[in-house]
């Protein structure tokens, strides 16, 4: 209790530290439930802390194209390796479809020309994995907030959840697979995008080909690669482990705000 006490206390009295909170390692936090429960506590205090003190629609920084990394390394699934991905990228993804469904009026599906038609938005970022890198990218893609405006939200609507077609760790119950979830603050947010293009060039197969979620002011392990479906939600308790993502499972925070 006294942990917890404090934690709070920290919490409160340094909104500077805002986002320096619970960057954990994943191994043994995961094996600790009265760790895991101070981290959902402290994850719920910074959200509402942050969320307070920073205005919804605030936009993480944006650099120039000379900022560039010269070098953005590849994190996590580099190749989801299936025969199904396989084929994909073989015929250049011309029979991939984003398929958007869940609790909207009107559930769609979206080839890779159709999302390029789409007003796009080109935004330049810096990446912050856990693991303690970061690098800067641009990012070209189609607003989140547009697509589910088409789709049109059913009343009760809550999160957007993202399947990828990895599965991060081979599982014969598909644990692996990877997923994210956002709230609709996030989803609406104008920095959250479905970028098809990085650095002027279509998306590598390393960086998600051929879409992936560019959540700016989340840390790294939120923007999902190799996104397939988009399921629009009003719980995600019920999906895998129960935690809205495939590292949230896994012990992190499932608001990874910077
Ligand atoms: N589908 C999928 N998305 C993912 C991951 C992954 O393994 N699979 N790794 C995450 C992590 S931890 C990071 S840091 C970034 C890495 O993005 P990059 O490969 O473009 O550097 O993707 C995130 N999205
Ligand atoms: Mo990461």
């Amino acid at each position: 209790m006294s942990k917890i006490v404090s934690r709070r206390r920290f919490l409160i009295g340094s909104a500077a530290a805002l986002g320096a909170v619970g960057l954990t390692g994943c191994d043994d936090v995961t094996q600790n439930q009265s760790v895991q429960k101070v981290l959902a506590l402290a994850e719920g205090l910074t959200m509402r802390t942050q969320r307070l003190l920073v205005s919804p629609q605030t936009l993480a920084r944006e650099y120039t194209d000379k900022d560039i990394s010269p070098n953005f390394h590849p994190n996590g699934t580099t190749d989801p390796g299936s025969e199904e991905y396989a084929e994909m990228v073989a015929n250049r993804f011309a029979n991939w479809k984003l398929k958007v469904d869940g609790m909207v009026n009107q559930p769609m599906e979206f080839s890779l020309e159709d999302l390029k038609k789409l007003p796009s938005r080109t935004q330049i970022t810096r990446h912050d994995c856990v693991e303690g890198w970061s690098a800067i990218g641009k990012w070209t893609g189609v607003p989140l907030g547009l697509i589910l405006q088409s789709a049109g939200l059913k009343p009760g609507a809550r999160y957007a959840v993202f399947y990828c077609a990895d599965e991060l760790e081979q599982t014969l119950d598909g644990s692996g697979r990877y997923y994210e979830s956002i709230d609709l603050i996030d989803a609406f947010h104008p920095q959250t995008i479905l970028a098809y293009s990085m650095n002027g060039k279509d998306l590598e197969v390393a960086h998600g080909a051929p879409l992936r979620l560019r959540v700016e002011r989340h840390l790294g392990y939120k923007h999902a690669k190799y996104v397939m479906r988009i399921e629009i939600r009003d719980k995600f308790n019920d999906l895998w482990g129960g935690n809205g993502g495939f590292w949230e499972d896994r012990g992190y925070e499932w608001y990874a705000g910077i």
